[in-house]
């Protein structure tokens, strides 16, 4: 079982940049090989998340990715992104809220809110004129339907299911999480959740309506938190507009990006034109004989607009904020020699790990392998080269050689 895969969800109304984002964030920097994703639909693709690559720190030359790749140093690490359709105002009383939209949202691990901070889309998706349409406004709005939805979905199951049968269940918490799985949600979100709704001394089957919701409320915070991509913020009435959003909703929860920078680099970078790497804080021209005036002039404009006011496009930042700050994602490194930083063929450190925080040296045992899981003996961490047990909490940047009785495959 390889380590739970996180699907990242973008949503938002249309014309504020959802699909420039998602075309930028799934734009590889560099031809790449494979990804690690069995099931891969249409509206699913692959971005990746940028971190110091752990082969710096040991100090050896480079490493062999098996998925994503290393660059100068920087490692790119795989996640799904899956580009939610059509989102419209009141979509939670049944408006335009098409079963595809509900799948959609249901397996999402996390949402990527994007709004328009330049204000110049309509509560309709019409442009509207720059400033005239308040992202605020708009950003509070889609946080409302998206709880209403996610309340409705939990009370649906609670009358039909769960209120039935709660009275003769051991494990009131066990079975609450299994008839809300559909949600993607587990064990750990119910009890974050009860405990955020100040519902544990309270059992289930005596929740009133109000405390169901709160449960809904909580629950959804937990397990489908939002992150806001305040796009467009190349415009000049974006600035505004993002300070606002910050004071309102926090500074952790709003990054400023320009999608559409972005992807002009992504773009520019991919043509051999341009030294970029996404989440650089600059870039630099390969040849500018390559390129046309209007593109000399457009990359010109990302600089001055995008890269020297904010440090960034704000796009890999996102994606990486998602990840590590919001999801609360570390990376380990599984290697089979650790000595050599390898795994049986020599490829030095091939795998780089997504788990979650407080992950433990024998469940990185039954990601890598069910049978390394069932027979683990011990763990070592290869930059210390200590023995370490099962109940090891692996670290960020960890370097783990499992022992396990049974040969691995
Ligand atoms: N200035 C600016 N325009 C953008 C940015 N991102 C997207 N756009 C433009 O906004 C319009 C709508 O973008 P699109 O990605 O199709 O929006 P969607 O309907 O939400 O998928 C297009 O004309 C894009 O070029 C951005 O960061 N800055
Ligand atoms: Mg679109």
């Amino acid at each position: 079982m390889p380590p739970p895969e996180k699907l990242i969800g973008i949503i938002g109304k249309t014309n504020v940049g959802k699909s420039t984002l998602f075309a930028a964030l799934t734009l590889a920097p560099v031809a790449i090989a494979n990804h690690p994703f069995t099931t891969i639909k249409p509206n699913i693709g692959v971005g990746y998340v940028r971190k110091k690559c752990v082969h710096v720190e040991l100090g050896l030359e480079k490493c062999d990715p098996r998925t994503g790749m290393c660059i100068k140093g920087n490692r790119f690490i795989p996640v799904k992104i899956m580009d939610v359709a059509g989102l419209i105002p009141g979509a939670s009383q049944g408006r335009g809220l098409g079963n595809k939209f509900m799948d959609d949202l249901r397996q999402a691990d996390i949402l990527i809110h994007v709004v328009d901070a330049s204000g110049s889309t309509g509560p309709d998706g019409t442009p509207a004129k720059p400033g005239t349409y308040d992202p605020v406004e708009e950003a509070k709005l889609i946080q409302k339907e998206v709880d209403e939805w996610f309340v409705s979905v939990v009370r649906r199951v609670w009358e039909n299911k769960i209120s039935r049968q709660i009275y003769l269940v051991n494990n009131p918490i066990e079975y609450i999480t299994q008839n809300l799985s559909g949600l993607s949600i587990n064990k750990n979100h119910v009890i974050e959740a009860i405990r955020l709704a100040g519902l544990e001394d309270k059992h289930p089957k005596k929740w009133s309506s109000d405390d169901i919701r709160e449960f809904a409320l909580m629950l959804r915070r937990v397990s489908k938190p939002i992150l806001i991509a305040a796009n467009k913020a190349d415009l000049p009435t974006a600035e505004d507009n993002i300070k606002r959003l910050i004071k309102e909703f926090g500074k952790e929860n709003v990054v400023p990006v320009s999608a559409l920078a972005e992807y002009i680099l992504r773009k520019a970078a991919q043509k051999g034109l341009i030294e970029y790497l996404p989440g650089d804080n600059d870039f630099k021209i390969i040849d500018s004989s390559r390129l046309s005036k209007e593109q000399l002039h457009a990359l010109e404009l990302v600089r001055r607009k995008m890269l020297a006011k904010y440090g960034s496009t704000g796009v890999q930042e996102l994606l990486n904020k998602a990840v590590f700050n919001v999801l609360k994602l570390i990376v380990v490194y599984p290697v089979e020699d650790h000595n050599k930083y390898t795994d049986h063929y020599g490829n030095i450190l091939p795998d780089a790990y997504l788990v979650p925080e407080g992950t433990t040296a024998k469940e990185l045992a039954y990601m890598i392998h069910t049978d390394l899981g069932k027979t683990f003996l011990y763990a070592i961490n290869a930059k210390t080269k200590e023995k370490v047990g099962e109940t090891y909490v692996l670290r960020d940047n960890d370097v783990i050689k499992i022992v396990a009785a049974a040969a691995r495959r």
